[in-house]
């Protein structure tokens, strides 16, 4: 009989505890995206952590982006995530309202 039969199955069940673990931890900072402004506008996360930002204004359109970083596209509804794995000090804007601006801090 193949051993790996055995621990394939065991592999399998450690995965998918990860995942579910990953899931339920949830955002490390929350960013809603309302009356066009981002709330708050500076938001501080460690190394590794999580940033959701929500797009709840009313179907107006917007977006969050950071050149090179990371960028949600434009949109009305729903919420994107970026994990910021490098400390530093990210500046981040919506291109529809440039003056829509924010920073994720990330601490190391
Ligand atoms: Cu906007």
């Amino acid at each position: 009989m193949n051993p790996r039969w055995f621990a394939a199955p065991a592999v399998l069940l450690s995965l998918a505890a990860g995942c579910a673990g990953a899931s339920a931890a949830g955002p490390d900072a929350v960013v809603v995206i309302r009356n066009v402004h981002f709330g708050p506008m500076d938001v501080t996360v460690p190394v590794g952590g999580t940033v959701q930002w929500r797009f709840e204004d009313g179907g107006l359109l917007h977006h969050v982006g950071s050149d090179g970083v990371f960028d949600s596209g434009i949109t009305s509804e729903g919420s994107y995530e970026h994990t910021f794995d490098a400390p530093g000090v990210y500046e981040y804007h919506c291109s529809v309202h440039r003056y829509m601006t924010g920073t994720v801090t990330v601490t190391g």
